[in-house]
């Protein structure tokens, strides 16, 4: 019997390429407040609004896993940030708890360190820096993971996720690609490893020159198939200005980016 594996936040675009990617691997529960109609035949849509408990908890019976991708996955407005990504994370460990379901691979992000800087070597025990509240929410979620790990016996995978693309799009994310088929391979890590407990790990592909250390992914057996150097010769190379703090840290304009605002117009 293949395992079945909740996803939450599945109408969205990195929920899209997993679908892609793990085929009939799994039967996956779909889920988020957008309905989804173009169901294989693995899959079942089932809606939850990360704010009602009740909602999670009804989706847990028969889960082998959480894959938590749902939430706010830009800056935003505080409001939203504190509903769906802070009270939305704790309903869906403890949801998970209550119906005795122990495992979660959460969608975590660069954007927990994003004020390194580009020109620094990090590896994921590195000490937080957040680079917006959006950032600092994700620091929640991990946090959330290490809780429920050590106090009531979870494993949890935390991803920081970089940017899921079909091939990288700036300079700044030469550093931060993740192939669809290399989040799979990750993603499925965090299902398949006996007691993980939690770990963090970048969710990166193989990027030559990346300002990250992925050797914590590496020790659980990632082996990465993409290298976003190979797709460099279209991506604008030209050394940073150094006057421009989204061209200095990693986690670009986020760093700019303020309240509710969007960090792609800055
Ligand atoms: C993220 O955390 C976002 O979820 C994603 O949409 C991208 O904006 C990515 O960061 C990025 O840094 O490119």
């Amino acid at each position: 019997m293949p395992k079945t594996i909740l996803v939450t936040g599945a109408a969205g675009g990195v929920a899209g390429y997993l679908r892609r990617e793990f085929g009939q691997v799994y039967a996956l529960v779909l889920s988020d407040l957008r309905i989804i109609d173009d169901l294989g035949s693995n899959e079942r849509f089932q809606a939850a609004d990360l704010g009602d408990i009740d909602a999670l908890r009804a989706l847990m019976p028969g889960i082998d896993a959480v894959v938590h991708l749902g939430g706010q996955s830009v800056e935003g407005p505080w409001d939203a940030v504190l509903d769906r990504n802070i009270v939305g994370a704790y309903n869906l460990f403890e949801a998970a708890r209550l119906e005795g379901v122990n495992r979660v691979v959460f969608a975590s992000s660069c954007h927990a360190v994003g004020f390194y800087r580009l020109d620094e070597t990090i590896s994921a025990d590195a000490y937080f820096k957040p680079d917006s509240r959006y950032g600092v929410s994700k620091v929640f979620g991990e946090a959330l993971g290490a809780l429920y790990a050590d106090k009531y016996g979870f494993d949890v995978l935390s991803i920081r996720i970089g940017n899921v693309a079909e091939r990288p799009v700036d300079r700044r994310r030469l550093t931060s690609w993740l192939s669809p088929r290399d989040l799979a391979q990750l993603v499925r890590i965090g299902i398949e490893t006996p007691r993980i407990g939690h770990q963090v790990v970048f969710g990166m592909s193989r990027n030559t020159g990346s300002c990250w250390d992925n050797a914590a992914a590496y020790r659980l057996g990632y082996a990465p198939q993409d290298d976003s150097m190979d797709h460099a010769d279209s991506i604008d190379r030209s050394p940073p200005d150094p006057g421009d703090p989204a061209q200095v840290y990693q986690g670009g304009p986020f760093v700019l980016a303020e309240t509710g605002g969007d960090p792609w117009k800055r």
